[in-house]
């Protein structure tokens, strides 16, 4: 296992020097910022963040995300162009070292939440996700904006995406997937790259778009379309923890060894489709983070770690979910969950 931790590059107020003195953190997990979706990052751009990394005594061998193209999920007429796009950028990114791709597979939107501050008891502030705000909530109407959204389409383009997936529905959504698998994972296989789909956050349709990488059946339907070990998870306990059917520890002792990357953050449902950000230990929230870990080990895990989105404590400011005090506490509870379980072994 090796702990990372999530830099969103020269603009994240967290910066590297900071990252490093987190005890016993091995490398960041980043990305090529400035182009856009589709387009092949160059080889400079790629270089330049292992070497910021190694100048602060860290690696990049993971990289979140290189965010699959609208049109390859809606099967559009360019989406051949696309998947070639996307192999060259595996191909890129191997050659600099990169290990491991996080990507998803979300309709237009990355993970969603309808409160960005709110008030914890303790006085911390955190992310929180309402069902009943989100379906009032009109997305060409919306002010809310979170890290990892494409907020570079017009209304119009946007409507029109909406539309579209729609007509499109789930199933032909697998199929585009399958499709995009059965061209990719050949050559992540070739380059010693081992591809982890992030699951859908929250794991249900929201906004009418539909969303499949969602539970214990889908995702292992996802892993038998290509059955290879590059065709992999990125097992993000906030996120498949949403929903009560799914059996995290469970989960995780089927999966381990197609697990290449894991989000371990802890969330608190509050009532059905309604959960609030919390910090990382078991007692703070509903997932049994203890037997998550422990089932991971068990069963061969051996992939990247990271904590996940931390809550904002001691007044500091910054992008929702990526401050650096709560995330740096989850990053050592989860190193002492770690090292308990494997010396109990
Ligand atoms: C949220 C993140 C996601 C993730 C993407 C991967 O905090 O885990 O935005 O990076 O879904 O493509």
């Amino acid at each position: 296992m090796k702990m990372t931790f999530r830099w969103y590059g020269e603009n994240d107020p967290v910066t590297l020097d900071k990252i490093r003195q987190i005890p016993k953190m091995t490398g960041i997990v980043s990305a090529v910022y400035d182009v856009k979706a589709g387009e092949v990052r160059s080889e400079e751009s790629i270089d330049k963040i292992k070497k910021q990394a190694y100048e602060n005594g860290l690696e990049f061998e993971v990289v979140e995300s290189v965010p699959v193209h609208e049109e390859i999920k809606l099967g559009g007429e360019k989406a051949d162009i696309l998947i070639d796009n996307y192999c060259e950028n595996i191909k890129r990114l191997s050659k600099a070292g990169v290990k491991c791709i996080c990507y998803n597979f979300m309709p237009v939107f990355d993970w969603l939440r309808s409160e960005l501050e709110h008030m914890q008891p303790d006085g911390a502030n955190a992310l929180a996700y309402d069902d009943k705000t989100v379906l009032s909530l009109n997305p060409l109407e919306s002010e809310l904006s979170l890290p990892g959204w494409d907020e570079s389409y017009t209304k119009e383009e946007l409507k029109d995406l909406l539309l579209r997936y729609k007509e499109l529905g789930s199933e032909r959504l697998w199929k585009n997937l399958e499709k995009f698998l059965k061209k990719v994972i050949p050559v992540a296989e070739e380059c010693g790259v081992n591809m982890a789909i992030h699951p859908d956050d929250p794991p249900w349709g929201i906004f009418g778009l539909p969303r499949i990488i969602t539970c214990e059946e889908n995702l292992e339907r996802f892993l038998n379309i290509v059955d290879s070990k590059a065709n992999g998870l990125t097992f993000c306990t906030g996120s498949l923890g949403a929903s009560k059917d799914n059996d995290l520890p469970r989960m995780a002792k089927k999966f381990a060894k197609r697990i290449h990357f894991a989000h371990l953050r802890n969330i608190l449902i509050t009532s059905d489709r309604c959960f609030e950000e919390v910090a990382h230990p078991t007692e703070c929230g509903s997932l049994d983070m203890f037997n998550i870990v422990k089932s991971l080990v068990d069963n061969g895990f051996d992939g990247y770690v990271r904590p996940d989105h931390g809550r904002m404590i001691w007044g500091e400011k910054g992008k929702y979910g990526y401050g650096l005090y709560d995330r740096a506490l989850g990053a050592t509870y989860l190193l002492g969950l770690f090292e308990a379980v494997e010396k109990n072994k």
